[in-house]
């Protein structure tokens, strides 16, 4: 790794300095302004600051290096590092020295601790910013992030794609899978309600979740209530039994069993059971009070089986939504559905981002 000292004027100075002598790639790991020093000889400097920048030699970077910090990614919308040397040594500067050194103006800091605070990565945060002040400054001739934009923008990235879609004279099958308590059962009996009730759909319940004591039952309750078959299979040929028995339907809802991300062998179990049952989407589900490492890890151990969308479950226990922003950002999979209660079928509703938003910003 190449370091070194860049002196300049003022920080946009010293940050257009490093770019120019370092390349984009280069990371700013510390800044400190200099006082004032006026020697007699000339010499001194009238108050300066010095960026002190790190590079890698370009035979590093090729052999796996990521992108790096400064200007970095144009890709769409935004993009993350991995876990690398730059970003141990990034981790060591404080939040706003992040900031500072991602290129963010002093002005913006606010915006950005705001964003922060709510649960969006540094990185993300400090993309936004830079992104709204950018169309900010296009729409009002002002270099500003006003909040207007900084929500238009975060709204504009977020994907939604809507309620199930059902197909014309097929049955549409959709298998939800995801970690240990999520609210994979509850929610199919919110979904079945809706479609059966609202809708006047013509639906059938399923469980491959044979291993937990109870869980066929639970599953069952639900569909006695609400007068909607339900059935059980163990496997590939009981399942390809219950997709027949069940082709005059419009919707066919599969739970699965709860298994934790580090449970790598389950989805591969999972897709041989589906492997005959034709087209089957495929919703994760994860509740919001969750840890951040735990959706990527499900969307990591999913990955296999294909993930369409993602459902996020308990938004009313949630605390920090920003995690939700990440998610979308990070791994691009369209929100279907929120759940906000244990009230069965009241308590769902359809992701839109206007939610989303709001509730970063409450
Ligand atoms: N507060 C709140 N609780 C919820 C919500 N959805 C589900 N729950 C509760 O979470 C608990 C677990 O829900 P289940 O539907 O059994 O979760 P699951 O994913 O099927 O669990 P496993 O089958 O064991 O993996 C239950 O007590 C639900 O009432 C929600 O949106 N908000
Ligand atoms: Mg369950």
């Amino acid at each position: 790794m190449r370091i070194k000292k860049i002196l300049a004027n003022n920080y946009s100075e010293a940050l257009a300095k490093v770019k120019y002598e370092l390349g984009e790639d280069a990371l700013v790991i510390s800044t400190r302004s200099l006082e004032p020093d006026l020697r007699s000889d000339g010499m001194g400097n009238s108050g300066r600051v010095e960026i002190t920048a790190a590079i890698e030699p370009a035979e590093k970077k090729e052999n796996g290096m990521r992108e790096g910090v400064v200007g970095n990614s144009k890709s769409l919308p935004f993009h993350e590092d991995d876990l690398d040397l730059k970003t141990l040594i990034f981790s060591l500067l404080t939040r706003t020295e992040r900031a500072q050194s991602l290129g963010l103006k002093s002005h913006q800091l606010v915006a950005y601790s705001q964003l922060v605070e709510s649960g969006l990565s540094e990185r993300l945060a400090c993309k936004v910013i830079e992104k709204a002040g950018v169309e900010g400054l296009a729409k009002n001739h002002v270099p500003q992030s006003e909040p207007q934009v900084i929500r238009n923008l975060m709204k504009r990235v977020l994907l939604c794609n809507g309620e199930i879609k059902l197909e014309v004279k097929k049955t549409k099958k959709v298998v939800f899978v995801g970690p240990t308590g999520a609210g994979k059962t509850t929610t199919i009996a919110k979904l079945g309600a809706d479609f059966a009730f609202r809708q006047k759909k013509k639906v059938a319940l399923a469980t491959l979740d044979t291993y937990r004591m109870g869980a066929v039952d639970q599953l069952r309750i639900y569909g006695d209530i609400m007068r909607i078959p339900v059935d059980t299979a163990r496997n590939r040929d009981e399942l390809q039994t219950i997709v027949k028995k069940h082709a005059d339907k419009d919707l066919l809802l599969i739970d699965t069993a709860g298994k934790s991300p580090k449970e790598t062998g389950y989805p591969d179990q999972l897709k041989e059971i589906l492997k005959d049952s034709g087209d089957v989407e495929t919703q994760l589900v994860l509740s919001v009070t969750a840890q951040e490492k735990i959706f990527q890890e499900s969307v990591k151990q999913f990955s296999t089986l294909g993930i369409d969308r993602v459902l996020f479950t308990k938004m009313d226990e949630g605390m920090s939504f920003g995690a939700l922003f990440n998610f979308s950002l990070r791994t691009r999979i369209p929100f279907s559905y929120f759940t906000m209660g244990q009230r069965v079928p009241e308590d769902i509703e359809v992701a839109n981002q206007e939610k989303v938003i709001k509730l970063i910003f409450n």
